[in-house]
């Protein structure tokens, strides 16, 4: 499907991913119009026993036994299917089976899926989920929600390895939350490049919030139609819908069987995905994936709502630190003194990891910075720099080259002015962005174009050329903390100003 030529970045965002044209091999897929068997896949023959000619062309008379088509025709005539794919039944054809039938309508077609049933009755979704609906209600912030979705997706599915990744304003994701079985390795806490999941995928994993690739080694099974029905099949609502092989590859050079993965939804935008993992593959039957989109949705709510109460509890925590230093300022004229006690008050004010005083050409350092020198060269760069009331960057060393040297430490610079003349700063430092991640496989091999020779792009390939891209950057500084920063730059000349006032008065 990819055009030719040298292969990019871009050509990701061009894959028709809804029209794959095949469906993965452990069910199989027929599409009816007005009645009429007009696509099926080639895996009818494994499951039914029966080939694409015995059924294109036919009516539902040619796969099930006169009841069961009664009962099929009498819930699709009742039931809403619209891009809502609802289990029916479950039946017998030609006497294989049973298949778990599960029917949705999309673009004038009916489509059903026969997956083999697992041998239990389906269970409603609701009723698999009470008890993490519990749990998840009696969290408060983002961070404690992922993780005990998380834990009850994994208990829910069995899934080897289950985490929370969220996305960041420029695309890119990490993974906040994880829960793995014995001896899988953590991803928890890495971040990955925006390519990874392209434009295409998040726009189709808003419509349809699940995905399930049962066995990344199956071999897709092709659709055929009639002459009469030229026209790819849109599978966008098909739980059997074959994935890109470009991700097949990617998950194959992960060293993962199978892979699940849930939307979880803010607005109309991908906030995230509950991603999973297995080592083997790995079937699920529509009910429980059924509960895992329902909690899916439920997150969707829940997660919106611990965000905001997470960004006014950061609000209020920035606002609080900043009167508490103001006071200090006021108290203690020195500003070393002043601000650089031991006990954090700094470096929480913003959330960094590293914070300096530089005043009067002495300088203190606390957490992760640069050295005392380095900081003292910075803030005289800084006083060379047209006048600002902060001064903030989430690249420094593209604005400062002698920075590029402590990029590990301080890609990410916030600083403001503590006098008007003099080289005097009170600066906030982020690390690189950049962490180092291990595919399953050689890491050092080289990228390779795959098997097919279609010049297709590994996830090894991109995930250099994001490298690349994210080589000393720090994560962005946020609106509110810009805004703090100038609170706390007002608030300094105030008392500079309040303080030469008195010494003038004193003076006369
Ligand atoms: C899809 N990529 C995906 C999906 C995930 C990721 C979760 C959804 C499908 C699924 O559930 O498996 C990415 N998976 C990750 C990440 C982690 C993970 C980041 O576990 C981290 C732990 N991918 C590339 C490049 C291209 C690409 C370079 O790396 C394109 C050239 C494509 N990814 C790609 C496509 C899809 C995808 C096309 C859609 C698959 C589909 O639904 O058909």
């Amino acid at each position: 499907h990819l055009g030719a030529g040298a292969p990019d970045l871009t050509t990701c965002d061009q894959e028709p991913i809804h029209i794959p044209g095949t469906v993965q091999p452990h069910g199989a897929l027929i599409a009816l119009r007005a009645g009429r068997i007009v696509v099926a896949s080639d895996s009818v023959a494994p499951h039914f026993g029966l080939g694409v000619a015995d059924l294109l062309g036919r009516d539902l008379g040619a796969v099930f036994d006169p009841e069961t088509r009664h009962a099929v025709e009498t819930a699709l005539a009742r039931e809403a299917v619209e891009h809502n794919p609802l289990f029916l039944l479950s039946a017998a054809v030609h006497g294989h089976g049973p298949f778990d039938v599960i029917a949705h309508a999309h673009d004038g077609l009916q489509i059903l899926e026969f997956e083999p049933s697992a041998g239990r009755p389906q269970v409603e979704p609701a009723a698999l989920i009470r008890g993490a609906l519990g749990a998840l209600n009696a969290t408060r912030s983002v961070g404690d929600f992922a993780a005990v979705l998380a834990r009850e997706v994994r208990h829910l599915t069995g899934f080897d390895r289950v985490m929370v990744y969220q996305f960041a304003p420029d695309g890119t994701g990490s993974v906040i939350a994880e829960q793995l079985a014995p001896g899988m390795e953590a991803f928890l806490g890495l971040r990955y490049p925006a390519s990874d999941i392209p434009q295409q995928a998040r726009a189709l994993y808003v419509l349809n919030m699940i995905r399930i690739i049962s066995d990344v080694h199956a071999v897709p099974s092709p659709l055929s139609a009639l002459p009469e029905h030229p026209q790819p099949l849109d599978l966008s609502y098909a739980g059997l819908r074959a994935v890109s092989p470009i991700h097949i590859e990617y998950l194959k050079n992960m060293g993962v069987g199978a892979s699940m993965s849930i939307s979880i939804v803010r607005g109309q935008e991908l906030w995230g995905l509950i991603a999973c993992h297995h080592d083997s593959p790995r079937v699920l039957p529509y009910d429980v994936r059924g509960a895992c989109e329902f909690l899916g949705q439920v997150a969707s709510v829940q997660l919106s709502a611990r965000q905001e109460r997470d960004e006014q509890a950061y609000e209020l925590r920035l606002r609080a630190a900043e009167s508490d230093l103001v006071d200090r300022l006021v108290r203690q004229p020195d500003p070393l003194e002043a601000l650089g006690a031991e006990d954090g008050t700094l470096l929480s004010f913003i959330n960094a990891p590293g914070a300096a005083i530089h005043y009067g050409g002495e300088t203190l350092l606390l957490g992760l910075t640069p050295t005392r020198a380095q900081v003292a060269e910075l803030c005289a760069w800084l006083a060379t720099q047209p006048e600002a009331q902060v001064v903030h960057t989430d690249a420094l060393g593209r604005e400062f080259p002698a920075a590029r040297v402590y990029a590990d430490t301080a890609s990410g610079m916030l600083a403001v002015p503590l006098t008007q003349s003099r080289q005097d700063y009170v600066l906030w430092f982020r690390p690189e962005l950049l962490r180092a991640v291990t595919w399953g496989g050689d890491p050092n091999k080289p990228v390779q174009v795959d098997a097919s020779g279609t010049g297709r792009l590994s996830p090894r390939q991109s995930f250099a050329a994001w490298q690349e891209t994210v080589r000393g950057h720090a994560a962005p500084w946020q609106p509110a903390e810009l805004q703090a920063a100038r609170a706390l730059r007002r608030a300094i000349s105030a008392v500079a100003l309040r303080r030469a006032e008195e010494t003038r008065e004193l003076n006369v």
